[in-house]
């Protein structure tokens, strides 16, 4: 269209002449659509050109000049759903406080005295109930008359589902896609941390009592399950049970956000966690996203500096629990207040269930076991509280098990997993006359020799309860490790220059988000191979000698590190590694692969106190004391034990600026500063890493 030729837009006003009330809306099209009238360049030849553009139609009230053409979609569409092998129906459920919650019945065509599975989620209950049969994930996947079809993937252990004959119900919790009500992340329970009076725990109460009354196909009997979050909700759930709740299963459970879970490990931030707090509260369904401005995190992270910043340039403060975040980077009450270990240790433990924990769950490695130390205790007659832990990445229990990164298990361990401990444990207590199940009170993968061990309790060495005894590997002059102590003529320690301007990345570059699905490999960043680190000037590694018998370990190792910095704060990344032979017949990949059985980072400043961050003596040796995740791990002979030791694990945590400041969120350019790192090994000053050694049977 040349210059000073006019057009009208016309079909955006006969789009909207049928009825009157669209006329409002059209009379707004007319006006915001002048761009669309184009007359001239003048702007009064606009301005005139605009009103009659508008009046031309508008005032005359004409109707629209051609024929009738009707609209070819149903005004109610019914979907011809008789040949699932599923009904499903949608229903909002009420709380006691009013609000609704978005619930998907999912019943197994023509079930009777079915009992219910239960998952409540921030993650869709439309999406988790919806998969495409092809494995898709996605909104625009296609649905399936086959209910093992559409329930496949996350948290729905899809086959003990259906060939159990459960009745699937998800719900969205409140603040969430089809809920009602407002989002706050892990909502705490009704007290300081939250001024309201419903809470996960009434919620779900009230939503078990709903379905039991409203779901004729049922037995009365509720199952509760999920991962991550979806893991904390049935923790939640137990905390004044419903009675018709007759067994909780929390996998990969986020317990203490502050700890070892999502949010900080013993103090140190994870920052690569920021995309998902924006995601998950910057609307209902996740529709605001965090964008990507660089290939590699770690550049993106090193260009904004600290987090906080990177938080103010992208808006993060909008979202309240990032704020919240900001307000509480220690141990105080904020965090305490909500551990779920510590809530469920001071209540009745009414409700039998099984914490699933994997090996390897680089998300939530510290929730399941403390959950687990902290209930067992009470479980006097043993029969309540059952583990189980396997060689897994965070969930990866519901899905294919044989293999995690470059490892190989030389079976399904997920699969055995649902067979063999999930499938007889929910029948146990779901199932109307059924027999009683010999589950063990602990199962647990042996990795190194890639066995399944039943075990009565943990950490326990065998199944007749071998002792597991602390014992400690010495760090030793020349980066040798062994289990005799440092010997006078043995040098005093070894040193390493941390740079924050450099810092150590986690694993090799260029660093990925964290994400799941094709192209990522997030899950699996626990299993890396850590040789580029071992080589790397700011990394110091010790090792054992070869062994010439296998060493089981079962339990926590706890670091004791004797150190000292030229800074006033630091970072201690501790990692127990196994390295294998220089070469491995069949798993040639496995040549010389250093892989990380435990290990975890510390913030220097919470030695003293959790709480109250203190400034480290430049300069002075001082013990840094700290348990390390779970292992269950054989170092087989022919490998050897090693220990490195860094002060950052890039970009995944944050920086430590290695000066004291009072909030490491805020820290500014001159605050990072190069410090010089000791690791004492001397007989007056001996670090060691204290390993829970099982004695042979
Ligand atoms: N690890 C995720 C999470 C749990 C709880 C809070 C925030 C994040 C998850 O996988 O659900």
């Amino acid at each position: 269209m040349g210059a000073g030729a006019g057009y009208l837009n016309s079909s955006s006003f006969i789009l909207v002449s049928e009825r009157t009330p669209r006329y409002t809306r059209a009379r707004e099209v007319s006006l915001s659509m002048a761009s669309e009238c184009r007359f001239g360049s003048s702007s009064f030849t606009l301005a005139v050109a605009v009103l009659a553009c508008a009046l031309s139609t508008l005032c005359s009230g004409q109707a629209p000049q051609y024929p009738d053409f009707p609209s070819e979609a149903p005004q109610n569409f019914q979907a011809k759903t008789d040949s699932f092998d599923y009904v499903r129906r949608e229903v909002m459920i009420p709380m006691r406080d009013g609000v609704k919650l978005f619930t998907v019945i999912v019943i197994p065509r023509g079930a009777k005295n079915a009992p219910i599975l239960l998952t409540r989620t921030p993650y869709s209950a439309h999406e988790l109930t919806s998969h495409d049969p092809r494995g898709g994930q996605n909104t625009d996947s296609q649905p399936s008359s086959h209910l093992a079809s559409i329930l496949w993937g996350y948290d729905n252990a899809t086959e003990v589902i259906v060939e159990d004959g459960y009745i699937r119900v998800v719900q969205d919790i409140r603040g969430k896609y089809g809920s009602e009500g407002d989002y706050v992340m892990t909502r705490p329970l009704h007290g300081p941390q939250n001024p309201t009076p419903v809470d996960h725990s009434t919620d779900t109460y009230d939503t078990i009592d709903w379905l039991v009354k409203n779901v004729p196909e049922s037995n009365g009997r509720v199952g509760i399950l999920g991962i991550s979050y979806d893991g904390f909700l049935p923790l939640m759930a137990l905390v004044n049970p419903h009675p018709a709740l007759k067994v909780a299963v929390p996998m990969n459970s986020m317990v203490d956000g502050w700890m070892g879970d999502d949010w900080f490990h013993n103090g140190a931030f994870r920052q690569q966690n920021m995309p998902y707090i924006y995601d998950q509260e910057g609307s209902r369904s996740n529709d605001v996203k965090w964008w990507s401005s660089h290939y590699d995190d770690y550049d993106m992270f090193m260009q904004a500096g600290s987090a906080g910043n990177l938080g103010r340039m992208r808006g993060l403060e909008q979202m309240g629990f990032w704020r919240k975040i900001l307000e509480h980077p220690s141990y105080d009450a904020f965090w305490r207040d909500q551990a779920m270990d510590k809530i469920l240790a001071e209540q009745p433990l009414k409700v039998p269930v099984m914490l699933v924990h994997s090996l390897w769950d680089q998300e939530d490695i510290y929730g399941p076991i403390a959950v687990y130390k902290a209930i067992k205790p009470k479980d006097t007659s043993n029969d309540k509280v059952f583990l189980v832990m396997g060689p897994w990445h965070h969930g990866q229990e519901i899905g294919d098990g044989s293999t995690l990164g470059a490892l190989r298990f030389n079976s399904d361990t997920g699969l055995y997993f649902r067979q063999n401990i999930l499938r007889p444990f929910l029948s146990r207590y779901l199932k109307d006359n059924s027999q009683t199940q010999d589950i063990a009170a602990v199962n647990a993968f042996e990795t190194g020799t890639n066995e399944w061990r039943r075990l009565p309790s943990w950490p326990a060495g065998c199944a007749n309860n071998c002792p597991v005894t602390p014992k400690p590997l010495y760090f030793r002059t020349d980066q040798k490790m062994s289990f005799e102590s440092p010997h006078a003529s043995d040098t005093a320690w070894d040193e390493y220059i941390s740079d924050p301007a450099k810092p150590v990345p986690f694993r090799a570059r260029p660093i990925q988000p964290v994400g799941y699905g094709i192209g990522y490999s997030w899950a699996d960043w626990l299993v890396d191979d850590q040789r580029e680190a071992s080589g790397r000037p700011d990394v110091v590694a010790f090792s054992s000698d070869v062994l010439k018998e296998p060493l089981k370990i079962s339990g926590q190792p706890v670091a004791n590190l004797i150190a000292s910095t030229t800074g006033s704060d630091s970072d201690w990344v501790v990692k127990v590694i196994d390295v294998y032979p220089d070469e491995v017949a069949g798993q040639a990949w496995m040549g010389g692969y250093q892989l990380m059985v435990s290990a975890d980072i510390f913030r220097g400043r919470y030695r003293e106190s959790l709480e109250t961050p203190k400034a480290i003596a430049t300069g002075k040796p001082l013990l840094y004391k700290f348990a390390l995740p779970t292992a269950n791990h054989v170092f087989l002979p022919g490998h050897r034990i090693m220990v490195q030791i860094q002060s950052s694990w890039f970009p995944l945590y944050d920086r430590n600026p290695q000066t004291f400041i009072p909030n490491i969120f805020w820290a500014k350019a001159g605050d990072y500063k190069k410090a010089t790192q000791r690791i004492y090994h001397s007989p007056e000053q001996s670090s060691f890493i204290e390993l829970p050694v099982v004695a042979a049977p």
